[in-house]
């Protein structure tokens, strides 16, 4: 028996299902989850030696690959100092600085310790501002897993097949609205009936939490000025996009500025960190600055901030990174796509940048119904095909692939010839 098997069949016992965040579980694509140990550059090494080429990245935040140097050594001598103090220190504030800079549309932020916390808190400020209770939200956005925002999420909820959460009380879901991503009329429509109700828009602007969904053309902007005409807060969650894309996020990168961001993992370099920030007139309103309540003892803590700082300053120092990444990523999922064309398979090959994710229908995806379309059997075949020639995926059909700038062009051709092969098989 595999290290990994043993691991999984002690935490099931004392964990539920085993692992401490759903999609870990595998359940949607089979087999045991693999224990990893170590990681390093592009690479996973679990608790069996086995060493995987790693497409997930901890989720994202690992835009430099794993174990960076710089990135360790400012964790290791943040360490040195002390774990947490529960007190202001002066990394927050050159934390707080860089996100200001690198993010125009920031102007103040505020640290929390996940993406979840990001936009809890960022909703209620957005209500605080407006002074009303409605939110519209997008079917197939995931924007962490507090009460009001799992209505149609995407990520894990849409893995298991569960649509909402148990333990969710109405009342906490009357004010969530849904639309369709990439509809805008579905987005009027709320608006022409309780337009005066809505306090914000909340939208990925890249869709990464059913796959990799792309806003068509016109639908941000269009969004912008919906929210503008009505009053209500534009609240973007850059939680996987941010400082991936480029150094101001998605919001940059297609050039519509919101309210409020929401960040996430991305600005911890990987330690558990989240933010949100935006227009100083909305932020002013949060505590003990203004009368919107947020707090916490491990906001700011000081070996996240460690982490943060370096990866972002990194990032700041050398904007040509983002042009290899994104390229990189276009010239891989380009890669990809020629190879479907030229196997006659009509999949889709969705990607902006160095996100990616390939559907299993011949059906555009444009939004949630589309990404449903998906098939599941498919994917969980691809992705254990890859798994056994040393390619760890995320295993789910709805999360995204992740490249990071130590994936090199040698090691994605390898992974092309293992996606060729996969592809004549079946
Ligand atoms: N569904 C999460 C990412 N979108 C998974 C996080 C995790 O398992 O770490």
């Amino acid at each position: 028996m595999t290290k990994s098997r043993q691991l999984f069949e002690e935490a099931v016992k004392v964990i539920p299902g085993g692992v401490n965040s759903p999609v870990r579980a595998f359940g949607s694509v089979g087999g045991t989850p693999r224990f990893i140990r170590r990681a390093e550059g592009a690479y996973l090494y679990d608790e069996d030696d086995n060493a995987y080429l790693d497409f997930v990245g901890s989720w994202g935040p690992m835009i430099l690959g794993h174990s960076h140097a710089d990135v360790l050594k400012s964790v290791q001598e943040a360490c040195q100092q002390g774990l947490s103090f529960g007190a202001a220190t002066a990394a927050e504030v050159d934390m707080a600085k860089l996100v200001c800079e690198m993010v125009p549309s920031v102007e103040m932020v505020r640290m929390v310790n996940s993406g979840t916390e990001a936009v809890m808190s960022a909703i209620r400020v957005a209500r605080g501002f407006t002074g009303r209770d409605k939110i519209v939200k997008f079917a197939g956005c995931y924007h962490g897993h507090s009460d009001g925002l799992l209505v149609q999420a995407g990520s894990g909820v849409m893995t298991s097949g569960v649509p909402d959460s148990l333990g969710v009380p109405m009342g906490c879901t009357k004010d969530t609205l849904t639309a369709r991503y990439n509809d805008l009329d579905s987005v009027r429509a709320h608006f022409a009936r309780c337009g005066e109700e809505i306090a914000a828009v909340i939208a990925e602007p890249v869709a990464a939490n059913m796959g990799v969904v792309p806003p068509a053309p016109g639908f941000l902007q269009g969004l912008r000025e919906l929210c503008d005409a009505y009053g209500a807060v534009l609240i973007f969650d850059e939680v996987i996009t941010g400082f991936r894309l480029g150094t101001d996020g998605a919001q940059g990168f297609y050039g519509v500025m919101p309210d409020i961001t929401t960040f996430g993992k991305i600005i911890g370099g990987g330690m558990p960190v989240g933010a949100y920030g935006g227009k100083r007139c909305i932020m002013e309103l949060v505590s003990p600055l203004g009368d919107v309540y947020q707090a916490g003892t491990l906001s700011g803590n000081p070996v996240a901030m460690a982490a943060g700082i370096a990866q972002l300053t990194i990032l700041k120092e050398h904007p040509e990174y983002y042009k290899s990444l994104n390229g990189m990523g276009d010239w891989f999922y380009g890669q990809i796509a020629g190879r479907l064309e030229k196997a006659g398979l009509p999949w889709q090959m969705n990607h902006v940048g160095s996100l990616g994710c390939l559907y299993f229908t011949s059906q555009e995806v444009r939004d949630y119904e589309g990404a449903k379309t998906s098939d599941t059997e498919v994917f969980a075949a691809y992705c254990n095909y890859m798994l056994r020639e040393g390619i760890y995926l995320a295993p789910s059909q709805f999360e995204a692939m992740f490249l990071s700038l130590a994936h090199t062009e040698e090691l994605l051709k390898e992974v092309l010839e293992r996606i060729t092969i996969f592809l004549q098989k079946i």
